[in-house]
Order: structure tokens, then sequence, then C-alpha cells
């Protein structure tokens, strides 16, 4: 490179101090990027609104200070990329998401892309060029809070976009094929968010664990040995609206009060289940939700995970043998479509090996760990190996204000992930 910049130096690793201060870097900013909320009273940023439109430009501002060339993709990813000791060389991509859930802690997705970016600025001080490319992407919908779908914007990258979900709407109705028009971007051309497994070697993400395994194992940083299954499924509950002055008790067809029966079954179903699997309804619409009327309709979503893909299949039959039951005693109907479903998966055996050494070098110790949260390291896997390191994060709360992490920890995996890079410059990926 013509900047002086070192051809495939060896990277230093980080000393104690640098590691620190970089850590409080990221911290300050995930605290300044949590600003960003379209909520006064708690975080959430949804994808193609206006709060994403100003993180991706901040973030990008953060990018192009840390000497990377800044774009937004065909979906609205924002996405970074320092050159290698050659132009056009083939990247390792670091990143997480940048959307939220509602109410959301400010650490979940923010501090895997705050991470990477933190990291390539070290390079980019002391002009530092790996033996690869370093690419830092910000995903615009991991969650799939706004439009039901979940991680929309890296499966566009990894190449397995449907464009089905242009159909889907918002809880304003709107579609997401218009969200994407209002955000300066042309839905026909969201296919071309697209990567090529020639351009891209290696996904690593930085995550928090949201969960207490690394807390009870005493260490801050944990190897994800794979991400388990998930399904998501739409299911509603029809009856019959009415006056709720007027019809009485033994006559009615509650839709609601069916879904509530229904919900309290799903939860002992996986109270019962011995291999881990988790049942949850976080969504419920209820119609005409007025407080004089009786329900005709309960919408809701159902969000199944769990280690063992047979298990949840015998799960999820359970659960909707129970919701055609309830139907059944209340004279009302069931219906349900499964609209998401990832099986369990592996990350990539070499990239765990580089992060375990890395980590070891660390924390002295390895700790490998699977995570029954979805992560955008999921979608990636259809398009180049990944690798995801844990942070450990306390009392595993997440989805929550109350999310924290220490400093001390995050100094940790910044540490471990510039051992990481060392390691696959110098062909870590190739043995
Ligand atoms: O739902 C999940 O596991 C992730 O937070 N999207
Ligand atoms: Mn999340
Ligand atoms: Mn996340």
């Amino acid at each position: 490179m013509s900047d002086g910049g070192t051809r495939g130096a060896a990277i230093p690793p980080l000393s104690p101090r640098e590691a620190a201060d970089m850590a409080a870097s990221v911290l300050a900013r995930c605290r300044e990027l949590a600003r960003l909320s379209e909520d006064e009273g708690g975080l959430c940023r949804c994808y193609l609104t206006p709060e994403h439109k100003r993180a991706n430009a901040l973030v990008g501002r953060w990018m192009r200070e840390a000497g990377m060339r800044v774009r937004q993709d065909a979906v609205g990813n924002i996405c970074g990329r320092y050159e290698g000791a050659e132009p056009g060389m083939s990247a390792v991509l670091l990143g997480s998401h940048l959307d939220t859930v509602r109410d959301a802690g400010i650490f979940d997705g923010a501090l895997g892309v705050l991470a990477a970016v933190e990291i390539t600025a070290r390079l980019h001080r002391d002009k530092l060029r790996l033996p690869l490319a370093l690419e830092t992407i910000g995903f615009g919908d991991e969650e799939g809070v706004r439009f039901g779908v979940t991680l929309t914007c890296s499966r566009a990258v990894a190449g397995t976009w449907d464009d089905a979900w242009l159909a889907c709407r918002d809880e304003s109705g709107v579609p997401l094929r218009d969200a994407l028009a209002e955000f300066g971007l042309n839905p026909a051309e969201a296919r071309g968010a697209g990567r090529s497994p020639a351009e891209i070697a290696a996904y690593l993400e930085l995550h928090i664990e949201q969960g207490v395994l690394l807390e009870k194992a005493r260490v801050p940083l944990g190897v994800v040995s794979a991400v388990n299954g998930a399904r998501r499924v739409e299911c509603c509950f029809y009856g019959q609206s009415g006056h709720a002055g007027i019809v009485p008790m033994g006559g009615r067809k509650d839709a609601l009060a069916g879904a509530a029966e229904w919900i309290s079954a799903v939860e002992r179903a996986a109270e019962a289940d011995a291999s881990g699997c988790l049942a949850t309804v976080g969504f419920i619409q209820c119609g005409p939700n007025v407080v004089n009327v009786i329900p005709g309709l309960a919408r809701m979503r159902l969000d199944l995970r769990g280690p063992d893909e047979a298990a949840l299949d015998c799960l999820y039959e359970e659960i909707l043998r129970a919701g055609a039951s309830v139907a059944g005693r209340r004279a009302l109907s069931f219906t349900h479509e499964q609209f998401y479903r990832v099986r369990n998966t592996p990350t990539d055996a070499r990239l765990r090996s580089v992060l375990g050494k890395s980590i070891r070098r660390v924390q002295k110790k390895n700790f490998v760990l699977s995570s029954n949260a979805g992560h955008d390291a999921l979608a990636l896997a259809a398009l180049c190996p990944v690798g995801m390191i844990f942070v450990r994060c306390r009392g595993g709360v997440s989805h929550h204000p109350d999310e924290s992490v220490e400093t001390a920890d995050v100094a940790a995996a910044l540490s471990a992930l510039m051992l990481a890079l060392a390691d696959i410059g110098h062909g870590a990926l190739q043995s």
C-alpha cells in the first residue's frame, strides 16, 4: 500500500493499558449510540427508521476516522473496509447488529460493531496492514422487531435474501418495500447486498453472552460452539366479538381467554421438556382491543429455541395440539404459520481453535459454550466460516436496560480478537 503501511506486519498484542483504553472508548461509544432511540425513556432502534439512519451516520463517521472506506449497502447495512497489505484482498468481516429490541440494553449488537471499529482504528493509528483486508459491518436488522422477520440484513449479505420479506408490514401497516424506498434504497436491488465467498474469508462476531455460564465459570470470555436452532410461528385464535355487558359467560367465544389458556399450556409443555428447549409467546395483539368488547381475535408470535431439532419438533407438535384442543373446547378456530426457522448451526472448527488459543492467552483457559440466542453469525454461515466470542454480562441480563458488561472484560475481548486476527493474518485458516 502506498501509505507506507507495513506489508502483512506482525500485529503486536495489545498492552493491558492499550486494551483498557480501547475498551473504555468502546463502552463510551455504546452509550453515545444508545442515545439514538425512538423512545424517550428507553432504547429502541428499529430497522429503516430515522434513528437507524442517524446510527449509520455516526458509526460511519467512526469507521472513516478508523481509516476505513465506508458505504451503505443495498439493505441499509453500514459497511467499512480497511485494506490489507495489497488492495482488493479477501477480507475478514467483523461486526454485529445496530438494531435493538424495545426497552433494550445498550450492548446487544453495538458492542460487536464498535469493538471492530476500535480494533481497526488501532491498526490504522500505527499504519499496520494485515495480509488480508478487514471489514466491519453494522447490520440494520437482526432482531426483526419492526417487520417480524429476523436476520434480514445479514441474510442479504450472505446471499439468502427473500423478496417475500418485502411484503412484511410493521405495526402501522408499512411494508418493508416502502420502508426501504423511504430510507433511500431501491427494494428491487436488495439482493445486491450479497457478497461472494471469494471476497470474505471469515466472519467473526463479538457479542455479550446473554446468559450466566461465563459468570458461573468466573471467566470473562468464551468461544461459541454453535448457535442453537430457533423457530418463530404466528398463531391466531378466532372467536366472536360481542358486547361485554350482554353476552352471557357460557355463550362466549372469547379468543383472548382461549389464548391465555393456551399460553399457559405452552409454558407447561416447555417446562416439562428435558432437552433444554425454550418457548415464549412475547407478542400478542387482541382485536378489537376495546375494554367493553369480547375479543374476537388473538394474534400471537411464538418463539421456540433449543439445541436438539428432534426435541424441538416434539415440543412444537405438542404446542400445536394444545392450540387445537383449546379451540375445540371453546368453539374457537386456531391457525398457525411458521415464518422463521433456523437449524442448529455450528461455528467453524478452525475459527474455534484460533479463538480458543487467543482466549487461553488472555485468560489462561478456554471456555466453550453454545448460544440459545440468535446472532447474525447464523446467517453468515451460509457465506463463509463463522466464529463468535462471548463476553460475560452481569447476571446474564439482556434485552433489558440493566444489561451490563465490565470494562476489563471488554478489554480482554479486544486483546483476544487482536490476537486472533494476527493469527488469521498469518495463515491460521489455511492450515
Ligand atoms: O432473539 C434472539 O435470540 C436475538 O436477540 N435476536
Ligand atoms: Mn438481541
Ligand atoms: Mn444480539
